[in-house]
């Protein structure tokens, strides 16, 4: 049975808005586990045919249903079904990070027995600005590498993230393909020690669809500055972690 089938027909004659007849048809296709988690829905177009509605209608539909956290969009992928973490997640649906320790996300991820991902977002190399001088302490036009990518655990959206990383310590962009850490530690530059901090915030529209979520949703922004064994800084990378799949923990000492 296609997806369109398990959605079923709308009710010959029924009343109210036509964008909220069809949102109340997916939300109980969803609710009586007709739709699955992580199904992806048919394209904007395939429903518009379907149930002989405009373009308009259908986006204003599924908006609501992304807003409830129904549904997921995904750039470039579609609208899917959302997949809360508690499908995938240990510890309640959410995962626990340890806030003193010097791993990667992959790592994080393996440690769960979760599968870690990558959707690349950008790859470029080019001169430090400004503010990435001070934080890398690296000199005016310094070459740096820049990656931007959304994390995933799983095939969920975890995170989306933004590397700065000091050009000496890399020989070229293609030196990362899954994981941001292991390349450095290949070049023999893998950081020992690290600043780290986290802030609250609502995703806006653009980081909001990385991920899957509402915009407004709740996250946590993390600044991580690493360095290595001589005190050089190595990365300065930027998290947008969702803040419903993540518990940080960090065990504390008398000091
Ligand atoms: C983590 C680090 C990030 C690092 C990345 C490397 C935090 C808050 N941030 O996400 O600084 O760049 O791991 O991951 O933990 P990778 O080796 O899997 O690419």
């Amino acid at each position: 049975m296609s997806v369109i089938d398990r959605i079923g027909a709308l009710e010959p004659g029924g009343s109210g808005p036509l964008y909220l007849q069809l949102q109340q048809l997916i939300r109980s296709a969803i609710q009586r586990e007709r739709l699955a988690p992580a199904t992806a829905l048919p394209s904007e177009r395939d429903l518009t045919e379907r149930y002989s509605m405009s373009r308009v209608t259908v986006r204003r539909a599924l908006d609501g249903l992304v807003e409830d956290g129904m549904l997921e969009r995904r750039q470039g992928a579609g609208t899917f079904v959302a997949r809360r973490p508690e499908a995938s997640t240990p510890a309640g649906g959410r995962v626990e990070k340890n806030f003193a320790l010097l791993t990667s996300f992959s790592e994080d991820m393996r440690a769960r027995g979760l599968v870690p991902g990558n959707e690349w977002i950008a790859r470029m190399q080019g001169a430090v600005t400004p503010k990435e001088a001070l934080s890398l302490n690296l000199s005016p036009g310094s070459p740096v590498f820049r990656f931007q990518r959304i994390r995933f655990a799983d095939g969920m959206p975890m995170a989306f993230e933004a590397s700065t990383v000091a050009g000496y310590a890399l020989h070229s962009l293609d030196d990362v393909t899954d994981s941001l850490y292991d390349a450095l530690r290949a070049s023999g530059n893998r950081p020992v020690r690290a600043l780290q901090s986290v802030r609250a915030l609502g995703f806006d529209k653009e980081q909001a669809s990385r991920l899957g979520v509402a915009q407004g949703h709740a996250g946590l922004f993390i600044e991580r500055r690493s360095f290595l064994t001589d005190g050089r800084p190595v990365e300065v990378t930027h998290s947008y972690y969702r803040g419903d799949a993540y518990d940080l923990v960090a065990e504390l000492s008398d000091p």
